[in-house]
This record gives C-alpha cells, structure tokens and sequence, in this order.
C-alpha cells in the first residue's frame, strides 16, 4: 500500500490556509465577487433553460458540448479566485452541481473518486454556492481530518472503508455553511455528504478542481473476479479526463473506457467499525438537523427524512469482497 507524503506539495499561497487545509481536509474562504456570481447564474440558466430535477452535476451529462462549455466558462470565472488563493496548480475541470427542491437531490455520504496518485499529489474541490447555503437547501457535511484515515485507492467498483458504519457515520458529520461566492475548498479524499434541497429555491453550486502543477492523473478500477483481493488496476487519464469521461453517472461500475491501463497495484481493502469511529471522532448533531429541517409536507411520506441518502450498491460492493475472502 501507498503512504501519504509527509507534507502536501504548496498550493496555497497563505501557510495557515495550507496549514487549516492539510488538517482538517477542508478550508472556507472567500471566492466570487457579486459580479461572478451574476455571471455564473446567467451561464446556467443559457446552457439550461429547464431545470433537470434531482441532483444533477453537469459531468453527468451526456452532451459533451455542454460539459466543455460549462467546464471552459467555470474555469475562466474562477481564475480570479484561483490566482487570489492558489500558487503553481494545473485546473482541470469547472462544473455545476445542482440541487432542485425535493427530496430526491440528497447526496450520499461518501469520498470522491481518486483522480490523483495521493502518495504524491492531492485532489482539490472548490465546491462554491451561488446563494447562501444552510441545511435546509442542501449544503455540504463533512468529516473533518477523515481524508487522513487510511491511504484509499477510490472509484465506484471499489468499497469503501465506511461501508459497514454507513449508518452511524452521518452522526460525526459536521455542516459547512457558506455564504454565497464563499468557497468550500476540500480535499477530495474528505468523508462527505449533503442532504436534500427542502427550500423551494434551486441550488446551483459550481465546483472547480484542480491539484498541484505537476500532477499526473490517475483513475483506479476494480474487478473481483480478475483481480482478486489484493490488487485493483491502475489507470494514467489526460488532463482532459473529468471533462471527456462519459460514464460518470451512467455505466460508472464498468472498466473506465479512457486512459493507459499501468497494470496492477496492490490495495489491502481496510474497514472500519463504530468502535473505531466513537474513538476517533466527535458525535455531532447532525442527524436532528437533518430531521428539523425536512419540512411537514415530505415528513409524512419520507421515512429516510432524517437519514442521509443511501448508496445500496456500496453495500453490495462490500458483500462481493467479503464473498471472495471468506
Ligand atoms: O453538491 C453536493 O451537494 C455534493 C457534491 C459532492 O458530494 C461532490 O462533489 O463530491
């Protein structure tokens, strides 16, 4: 297995935002100006003159002339933000992620992909609202210092070290909230979640991702009858990947069609238990936020009102490894 470096290469022009960040996982500041935010909003509603319903990153789409669209004008927006903040970083993808009131747009706790060899490099979100964010409209939880449990190869065939606290962990996040051009930057590794858009307002949120210059991008995959449960494939992928991947969304379990197969890496599959989480990590009361803020009409009907989203096929994912060792 791999380790973390010792310290993250600089992104970060400010050290205590450096500092914060490779701490916790995560770091708010400042990002759009009015203007910006004025831009962005009339970009979304030009590119979609009907909301989709749910939750919708724009990667997700399948029009490859709208993600590219999307991903140039986001990247060209945020270029002031990023030189404000950031030094010697390659960004590599704008999107919208976007929530429409109801209670189908919840996201479930979980860890992004892998996108970079974090032996050596780090995944960076700027996950940045254009309103003013709250639990009730679907704002972002995450776990603080969980980016450092264990080093993880990550991707949708490869269970997730949480999976058999999927329940409990819900009760360790904690709600970010920020304002509107305020930036959420997080690493991607971060154990995370966000509930349901419950207001009556669209929540569109633009998120830009980027890493240190030098990164090269790497994609992982795992096949349990071909590769065992000691090993995952490694994938090289182009600057270009997250903006041309065509199956996120869609056929996201299969082997990924793009990028340079590297061969094998060896991968240990670790797990944790609730034991684990109560002695590491703080109880918050984040379930009960969750609860107050699912308004009447959806509480009758929506049993999970106060749960986060579930992902049932990470539970099968878990089964197929446990299958295999026993
Ligand atoms: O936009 C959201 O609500 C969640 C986004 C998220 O989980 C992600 O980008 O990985």
């Amino acid at each position: 297995m791999f380790k973390f470096p010792e310290k993250m290469l600089r992104v970060f022009r400010d050290e205590r935002v450096q500092e914060t960040f490779e701490r916790n996982g995560y770091v708010v500041l400042p990002f759009y100006n009015e203007e910006e935010i004025k831009e962005l909003e009339a970009l979304y509603y030009r590119l979609h003159p009907r909301d989709e319903k749910g939750f919708f990153p724009s990667t997700f789409s399948k029009d490859k002339r709208y993600r590219q669209e999307a991903d140039r004008e986001i990247r060209r927006i945020g270029q002031r933000g990023i030189d404000l903040h950031c030094v010697d970083v390659k960004v590599v993808c704008g999107s919208f992620i976007v929530k429409s009131p109801g209670p189908e747009s919840g996201m479930c706790v979980h860890q992004d992909m892998s996108l970079v060899d974090e032996s050596r490099f780090t995944g960076i979100n700027i996950w940045t609202p254009l309103i003013d964010l709250n639990v009730e409209n679907g704002t972002l939880f995450v776990l603080p210092g969980s980016h450092r449990i264990f080093p993880t190869y990550r991707g949708s065939s490869i269970p997730e070290f949480f999976v058999p606290v999927m329940d409990d962990i819900i009760d360790y996040l904690h709600p970010v909230c920020p304002r509107a051009g305020e930036a959420i930057f997080f690493d991607q590794s971060i154990i995370h979640f966000s509930p349901p858009n419950y207001s009556d307002r669209i929540r569109i949120v633009t998120n830009i991702y980027f890493a240190h210059q030098d990164t090269e991008f790497r994609t992982y995959y795992w096949n349990p009858a071909e590769h065992g449960n000691q090993h995952l494939e490694a994938f090289a992928q182009d600057d270009t990947f997250m903006t041309d991947f065509e199956q996120f969304g869609h056929n996201i379990h299969d082997r990924p069609r793009i990028g340079r197969s590297l061969g094998l890496v060896e991968y240990n599959f670790p797990t944790i238990d609730k034991r684990f989480l109560e002695e590491r990590f703080t109880k918050t009361n984040a379930r009960e936020l969750i609860a107050r803020a699912v308004p009447p009409v959806y509480r009758a009907n929506t049993a999970s009102g106060s749960n986060p989203p579930k992902h049932t096929e990470r539970k099968n994912i878990f089964q197929r490894i446990k299958d295999l060792v026993s």
